[in-house]
């Protein structure tokens, strides 16, 4: 223990390195290992299974871009599924909107949440909102089992494509997403690196259509401890072509952001020419 945390990037000969200033928390969960660090120049750092999943410096460009763009383009969100998104970092920013009259979250290990409660406090400042329901369960289960047209917004804010988290990013799991969602129904869910992952987020776009949404399109936004520092999010429409984001909405936006905004909202969608062809 050199004192740096470092995640290396699978398969890609590169890392991401942060200089720890002393472990505060780990615990081995029923479904992975969790650990908490402070930093000396990210603040908090929360890992799961050795992988870097918020820091208190970046999170707010992750999160702020899993949310807002999907609830500026909804043209009414009042119930908004999250699937994963234990650490309430999204959650936070979904109940901003005032539309939003219930928020389910179904996360599949309570003690990522629990730890969060305690170590990112700030992530969590909502969760007292009498909008917010909490399941702890698996969440393609639920997904499976959900009463059509239940859901104006699903995101899925999850881990990476492998272990339990795989089924998240499959055409079943998209299909009862369809399902569940109510006519003009928008899903979003987060789609790894569009430098490291280019096959990937093919394979959601293409699973996404298959499942039935009729128009699938990338988000991109920095995000500096994740696998190459760049990020996605993949925005799906259930039964019509995506409208136009509400973007006057977004302008006006009667709550604090610190890296969403009208402009960086329609650059984000801006397909960078080497994926224009395959998406
Ligand atoms: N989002 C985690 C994205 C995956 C990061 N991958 C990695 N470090 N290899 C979920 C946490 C934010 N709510």
């Amino acid at each position: 223990d050199d004192g740096w945390y470092t995640e290396e990037w699978a398969g890609q000969g590169s890392a991401i390195s942060l200089k720890i200033a002393r472990k505060l928390h780990e615990e081995r969960s029923p479904y992975q290992t969790i650990e908490i660090y402070e930093t000396e120049s990210f603040g908090r750092l929360m890992t799961l299974d050795g992988l870097v999943m918020v820091t208190d410096r970046d999170n707010f460009i992750y999160h702020e871009m899993m949310s807002h763009p999907a609830l500026f383009t909804h043209p009414h969100p009042r119930r908004v599924l999250i699937i994963g998104g234990g650490d309430c970092g999204t959650l936070r920013e979904v109940l901003k909107h005032a539309s939003v009259e219930v928020a389910e979250q179904v996360e599949l290990d309570e003690r990522v949440t629990r730890v969060a409660e305690q170590y990112f406090p700030q992530l969590c400042a909502s969760n007292g909102d009498p909008r917010a329901r909490f399941h702890f369960e698996d969440g393609i289960a639920f997904v499976a089992r959900a009463a059509p047209d239940s859901y104006d917004v699903v995101i899925v804010d999850s881990t990476d494509p492998v272990g339990p988290a795989a089924g998240l990013f499959s055409e079943d799991f998209y299909r009862n997403c369809l399902r569940a969602l109510a006519p003009q129904g928008l899903l979003v869910g987060q789609s790894e690196s569009p430098l490291f992952h280019p096959d990937l987020i093919e394979a959601v776009h293409r699973a996404m259509r298959t499942a039935g949404f009729r128009e699938v399109a990338m988000l991109h936004f920095p995000q500096c401890t994740y696998p190459s520092g760049w990020w996605s999010a993949t925005l799906a429409a259930k039964d019509a072509k995506l409208p136009r984001f509400r973007e006057t909405a977004a302008a006006d936006r009667p709550f604090p952001t610190r890296y969403y905004n009208a402009a960086v909202h329609a650059g984000a969608l801006a397909v960078p020419e080497y994926l224009r062809k395959s998406l």
